[in-house]
């Protein structure tokens, strides 16, 4: 009788015990490396998902493209085979072409100009149109302004870049603006990028301090010119059925756990910022910080004219002057 008894509350332990410690376990991805902007934004999102759900959800965390490039991860999500990405936008208008307009070059003033936009009701309108393409974009977050780095020369005006090869991101607005710089365009996924410079496969890169610094480009990349031509979000997306799947309580975990690891990957980037120009010339680069932007601008004239033409002059001065 004793003894019965004790093997049922033991069973009935285990069991409840089971159900307690069920724990779901997702995958999220980067193509940088842990130690950069994008790996304390999801070291910081599994934390934080792991808290505020009590252990029910943990995100393991892949760096380096070890799950394949950005293009390969969204894609993974969109069909489940991933459950997140975090990743800058350079191919996601492949996915959702509705985000072109997020990579106008000079689009944006200053990094607070572009979180405003993200973090308004413009970033939040534009995160809706990822639902219908298979995914939960849970909320923006940032790469930062993009420069210039070469093997060949300075670089100050576009006039230094006319035939220069350089790797873009997959991102048919970058490529499209470039070639109006006068730079031969290849477009290339990231983690193949570094072997390329090393190789002289391409002579430059462009991608923002915090990347450049991340992926050691300084390695193999002699110039830096601190263009700033372009803005560069990040974006969490989530695979759609996996979020819809979520309690509702759970899925305002994940948005906070995003919102959250974006404050944390932001900071990262004021900080690389502020000192990247430093450590990169202490690691031996020329850094060219005065270019001519106005010429920059101006070169971009043809080009602005069809982006207008393309996305609506109205929705790209939204974007400007918003405040
Ligand atoms: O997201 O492909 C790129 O140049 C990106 O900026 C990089 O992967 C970080």
């Amino acid at each position: 009788m004793k003894l019965s008894k004790l093997f049922l509350a033991l069973a009935a332990g285990l069991v409840m015990g089971g159900s307690a410690f069920a724990q779901t376990t997702m995958k999220i991805s980067i193509s940088t490396s842990q130690n950069s902007h994008q790996g304390i934004a999801i070291d910081t999102f599994a934390k934080e998902v792991e808290k505020r759900t009590n252990g029910r959800y943990k995100v393991q965390t892949f760096y380096n493209g070890a799950l394949g490039g950005e293009r390969e991860s969204i894609e993974a999500v969109q069909l489940g085979t991933q459950e997140l990405a975090f990743s800058s936008t350079g191919p996601v208008p492949n996915f959702v072409p509705e985000t072109k307009i997020l990579d106008v070059p000079f689009l944006f003033r200053d990094k607070a100009h572009a979180r405003a936009v993200l973090d308004g009701p413009i970033g939040a309108e534009m995160l809706t149109k990822f639902d219908s393409k298979g995914f939960k974009a849970l909320a923006w977050a940032e790469n930062g302004f993009r420069h210039m780095t070469n093997s060949k020369r300075e670089v100050k005006s576009p006039d230094d870049l006319k035939g220069l090869k350089m790797r873009t991101m997959e991102n048919p607005v970058h490529i499209a603006a470039y070639k109006g710089f006068g730079i031969v365009t290849t477009p290339m996924a990231f983690p193949e990028v570094f072997t390329a410079l090393q190789q002289g496969t391409v002579d430059g890169q462009e991608n923002p301090l915090s990347v450049i610094i991340a992926a050691k480009f300084d390695q193999v990349q002699k110039h830096l010119s601190l263009t700033g031509h372009v803005y560069s979000p990040c974006i969490w997306v989530m695979n759609k059925a996996m979020f819809d799947k979520l309690s509702p309580e759970d899925q305002k975990h994940f948005l906070d756990a995003a919102k959250e690891a974006t404050k944390a990957n932001r900071a990262r980037v004021d900080e690389d910022d502020a000192k990247g120009v430093a450590d990169l010339r202490a690691k031996g680069m020329n850094v060219v910080e005065n270019v001519d932007k106005a010429k920059f601008v101006k070169a971009l004239a043809t080009v602005n004219a069809d982006f207008e033409k393309q996305f609506g002059k109205a929705n790209i001065e939204k974007i400007r002057n918003y405040k």
